[in-house]
């Protein structure tokens, strides 16, 4: 056998072999998380909102991807849940418990981007971030940094790989991230290596100002109110005892008024704030009660779905742009947010509460060539569950300390999610409280100034309006309920005392960032 003949017979003998088992290619992967983006304003969830304000974009996630229901959040609030996210860790674990007194986020430690990226991944993080240090694990980072770390919606500021600070004045801040996220596709990204992008905006936080370019959506008739919007809290002394009505602690700045012009400096600050210290706030002394609920009411409401139009049309840019450019096929898309929020149900606006509108996150996965196109997800899943989903998914081994469970093979094993909040009593008044939810059932024991308990049907009742921790009809189930949070803790190892937790709340922990000093 000549040469020639030698080479076409091994390659036949080759092909096969390579074909059955072809060399994995990793896939990239943009995580994509708004702030305070519920699920009830995403339209493929369904709610009331879902005709009214369509997220179309969004959407095609989930038909092209899953649809998760039942993901939820350690820890209902920004910061807490973003290094949770990052560490696949608990707060209490992670050291992360609050926005406010809670210190900085220890960027030295383990965290699922930097592993990605001793793994080969090239890693970038562009928009919100609020963790006060600067971002570690990231070939490029570009995150906003006023407003303590919360951002602006106009003249955004941002701090570019730890270093340079720049006022961006173009574009709304949902604009500019979604331009830095595209450049950096389109200009830095290393064609032969796979990629990492967390891709985070700021809307629709409060305040909820909108780019002007949706200002005329909803502008010609009223959103409707939740089922829950009258909500009296009987039975719930937490929930009765918080800040966060839209009747009472929406403020003149969230409602966009026109302060008198002879106010200035604090005088003019005091104004825009009523209502943060549950002062009550009308515009007009005629209007008060129902009428004022209902009136702030489609403020904040309309408000609130304009900026997640923006944030929409920003995600419809990304997906058109990684078809166009052949990436689509290779890349997860994940859209989520660090938490959901209130619109309205049992009055408020806000988080916090271990309640589902707060409690569920949304989450939507593309993963072509693994997730079914328009599949539905049920299993319980959490925010510290996608670390090592996505550590999973990229090939690279999963640490024994990360304390969530890949879900890359689409289920955990796992009876009830836990929960922990912490920060008290500012912002919003929310009693520090812990808790377990199965498919079912909902156990929370608020701890701090109070001893309440709550149990909830969510079968029976999903607006957890009746609480059952009496009825002595679930006395079997409350039994269940407790010794499953008694586990949970154990396995979490969240085992401090009740006068322990109360000094995490009551701690003030300096942050080391400053604004304007963080050079
Ligand atoms: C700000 C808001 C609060 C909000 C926190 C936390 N007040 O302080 O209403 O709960 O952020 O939000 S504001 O008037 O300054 O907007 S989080 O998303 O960062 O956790
Ligand atoms: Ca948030």
């Amino acid at each position: 056998m000549n040469q020639l003949h030698f080479t076409f017979f091994a390659l036949l003998l080759l092909i096969p072999a390579v074909m059955a088992t072809p060399a994995p290619e990793r896939p990239n992967i943009i995580f994509i998380m708004a702030d305070d983006h519920a699920a009830q304003a995403i339209s493929s969830y369904g709610s009331w909102l879902a005709q009214i304000a369509p997220t179309p974009h969004i959407d095609r996630l989930a038909t092209t991807g899953a649809r998760f229901d039942q993901v939820f959040c350690n820890n209902s609030i920004c910061g807490p849940s973003r290094a949770a996210i990052l560490t696949g860790k608990m707060s209490h674990i992670n050291g992360f418990y609050k926005n406010e007194g809670g210190g900085d986020f220890d960027g030295s430690q383990q965290t699922f981007p930097k592993l990605l990226q001793a793994a080969g991944y090239q890693t970038a993080v562009i928009g919100k971030w609020h963790l006060g240090t600067a971002p570690t694990g990231f070939d490029y980072s570009k995150v906003l940094i006023n407003g303590n770390g919360q951002g602006t919606y106009w003249n955004p500021e941002f701090q570019i790989n730890g270093k340079e600070k720049r006022v961006e004045t173009q574009f709304h801040s949902t604009r500019q991230i979604a331009n830095d996220a595209l450049d950096w596709l389109e200009t830095a990204r290393d064609p032969t290596k796979p990629f990492l992008l967390m891709y985070q905006f700021k809307a629709p936080h409060r305040n909820w100002d909108p780019d002007p370019a949706y200002k005329n959506l909803f502008a010609d008739f009223d959103i409707p109110e939740p089922e829950t919007f009258n909500d009296t809290y009987g039975g719930r002394t937490a929930a009765a005892a918080q800040w966060q009505s839209i009747e009472h602690n929406l403020n003149p700045l969230d409602l966009k008024q026109t302060p008198p012009s002879e106010l200035s400096g604090n005088e003019l600050k005091n104004w825009l704030h009523q209502g943060n210290n549950h002062e009550f706030w009308t515009p007009d002394p005629e209007l008060t009660g129902q009428a004022l609920k209902k009136w702030k009411y489609q403020i904040y409401i309309k408000d609130y779905l304009r900026c997640v139009r923006g944030v929409d049309e920003a995600v419809g840019r990304m997906l058109d742009y990684l078809e166009e450019s052949g990436l689509a096929k290779n890349t997860i898309v994940i859209y989520t947010s660090d938490q959901g929020f209130f619109l309205g149900e049992h009055g408020w606006f806000d988080k916090r509460f271990m309640y589902e509108e707060s409690f569920r996150m949304p989450f939507l996965m593309r993963w072509p060539g693994r997730i079914q196109p328009g599949s539905i997800n049920t299993n319980l899943f959490m925010n510290i569950d996608f670390a090592p989903t996505l550590l999973e998914a990229a090939g690279v081994p999963i640490p024994s300390d990360i304390q969530g469970q890949s879900f890359a093979r689409g289920a955990v094993n796992r009876k009830s999610v836990y929960y922990h909040y912490y920060e008290f009593p500012f912002w919003h008044h929310v009693q520090p409280h812990y808790g377990i939810r199965t498919d079912r059932y909902k156990l929370i024991h608020f701890y701090y100034s109070m001893d309440e308990w709550e149990l909830f049907d969510l079968k029976k009742d999903p607006s957890e309006m009746k609480n059952l921790i009496h009825d002595p009809a679930y006395a079997e189930v409350l039994e269940m309920m407790i010794a499953e949070l008694k586990k949970q803790q154990v396995t979490y190892g969240d085992t401090m005392s009740l006068d322990q937790m109360r000094a995490m709340t009551d701690a003030r922990i300096e942050r080391t960032y400053k604004e304007a000093s963080w050079e």
